[in-house]
């Protein structure tokens, strides 16, 4: 009896330590979440566990100085630290009458399938907005074949989308006028007898302001409902204003009238545009947006990132600061293949298309690095494998906490083909790993070139069965915190009562 009640003392204090949704202390993102590309116009949609932000992608060179754009990007995170970079998973050679301009996108999920609105200008000229259908949140989008509105003007660009909860969707979109359809069930068409209709620009609806309507509201609006409230939150011109800030409106209907409520972000950020995308993720909610901040940035070159707010109490939302980044809201599972594109951090290392189709991190040189943030070992990694391909060969060291922090494991990487690398899976012991730390992959040789390229990694080790499966486990939510304290709370209860039981037992004995 005894040694079965310090068995279940000790049981339990593993299963506190481990078993608990371990806050994500002091781990943050790194505002603007993509790195190695210049992204823009930002579209966050949840599905189960996952949050996914759709982007359209400014090239580094333009052309004729305009916005340069031929594709959409998705991105996916499970704990709004780490991102997983799916791609490209649409583009203008998806669309066989768009001629360039792959603007502003948002994505939907309706009865299993996926819709990417996006506009692009037409091979005939005028802009219209296309939609691209996919089984998958991470597509492939296939075109429906045709514009899904073509009004033959310039105002069909930035679609939002919203299925009310009567089931009926709306397509907001518009610069410099907002209008809206309403969507038919199959979400590729539209009630033509009620056609496209104009949202009245007044400044009781959008505020008075700098752009064409002699309102604020410009472009890149953003549709949902919180509570019994519609939202309508958009990239604004206040009078004089060289540069777009946020701004929303408000409506008791999804189609008006909207009451003008205010600015939700100020303009500075170095880039003329701004575009939001809001979204509730794990009893978070997020602002979406875009800078100039990453380095070459400006204008036409810019980058997402995102911030974390709260609504007040009457549904109001006060002007949220640009930030450089937000805490993580779930501990992040290194046991299982996790792509090597998955990270929280990346500066310097570049991403390339693999016969198969995914990502790969290739160019990686001496002293590049990546940082996985919240890393939960729980009980302990005891090895770690990674698919590499090797090219003058070196080393990954497996450090926590800081690029220099403790070494817990170094994977030597012999020297391969250095024009044909072949992927092969190495691994190394790891010792020192428990806990949650954030986990850098430092690389380093002594050769000046490519060192090697990276697929997927993993780590074993007793701490894979002291979590859930999947990449991520339970989000430290408020909830979850007190369902865990609740559920410990009870088990000490029965072992206090078993050990009261058996010192009494015990005493009787005597
Ligand atoms: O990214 C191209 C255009 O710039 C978008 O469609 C607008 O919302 C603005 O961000």
């Amino acid at each position: 009896m005894k040694n079965f009640c310090k068995k279940a003392i000790s049981t339990l204090s593993a299963t506190l330590l481990f078993a608990q949704p371990v806050a994500a202390a002091d781990s943050y993102s790194t505002n603007p979440i993509v790195r190695d590309i210049y992204t823009a116009d930002p579209a966050p949609m949840v599905v189960g566990d996952t949050l996914y932000v759709y982007t359209s992608h400014d090239e580094d060179e333009l052309i004729d100085g305009f916005y340069t754009m031929f594709e959409w990007c998705c991105y996916s995170t499970k704990d709004m630290v780490n991102w997983t970079d799916h791609g490209v998973v649409f583009s203008l050679e998806d669309i066989e009458w768009a001629e360039d301009r792959a603007w502003a996108p948002q994505a939907v999920e309706r009865n299993g399938k996926y819709y990417l609105y996006c506009p692009v200008h037409k091979k005939n000229g005028g802009m219209a907005i296309a939609v691209g259908v996919s089984d998958s949140p991470t597509g492939p989008f296939v075109d429906i074949g045709e514009p899904l509105i073509d009004e033959g003007d310039w105002n069909d660009i930035d679609p939002t989308v919203f299925i009310d909860d009567d089931g009926q969707a709306y397509l907001y979109f518009g610069n410099p006028e907002l209008r809206y359809v309403l969507l038919n069930e199959d979400m590729v068409s539209y009630d033509k007898e009620v056609g496209i209709v104009k949202v009245p620009m007044t400044e009781e609806s959008f505020g008075k302001g700098g752009h064409a309507t002699g309102t604020t509201y410009a472009e890149g609006p953003w549709f949902y409902k919180r509570g019994d409230l519609y939202y309508m939150v958009y990239a604004a011109f206040a009078e004089g204003a060289g540069s777009e800030h946020i701004a929303y409106s408000t409506s008791t209907s999804p189609t008006g009238p909207w009451e003008y409520r205010g600015v939700v972000m100020t303009e500075e950020g170095g880039t003329y545009t701004n575009h939001p995308g809001i979204v509730d993720f794990k009893d978070h909610s997020y602002l979406f947006y875009h800078t100039a901040q990453l380095p070459g940035g400006g204008l036409f070159n810019r980058s997402v990132c995102v911030a974390e707010f709260e609504y007040n109490e009457d549904g109001s939302i006060d002007p949220i600061p640009k930030c450089d980044g937000v805490k993580a809201i779930a501990t992040f599972n290194p046991f299982g293949k996790i792509p090597a594109t998955t990270c929280a951090y990346i500066e310097g290392i570049s991403k390339q298309v693999k016969e198969d189709g995914g990502l790969e991190l290739v160019k990686l040189s001496k002293g590049d690095y990546i940082r996985i943030g919240n890393v939960n070992f729980a009980s302990g990694a005891d090895e770690f494998t990674a698919n590499v391909a090797s090219e003058a060969g070196g080393s990954i060291e497996i450090r926590l906490d800081s690029v220099d922090g403790k070494l817990v494991g170094t994977l030597e990487v012999p020297a391969g083909n250095v024009d044909a690398p072949t992927y092969e899976t190495l691994s190394t012991a790891i010792s020192g790993a428990s806990g949650v730390h954030d986990v850098y992959f430092v690389f380093t040789g002594d050769s000046p070139r490519n060192l090697m390229k990276m697929d997927w990694w993993e780590f074993s080790g007793p701490g894979s069965s002291d979590q859930t499966t999947g990449t991520v486990a339970a989000p430290a939510s408020k909830n979850s915190v007190w369902i865990v304290a609740a559920a410990a709370a009870a088990v000490v209860a029965v072992v206090a009562v078993i050990a009261v039981i058996f010192a009494k037992k015990k005493k009787k004995n005597k």
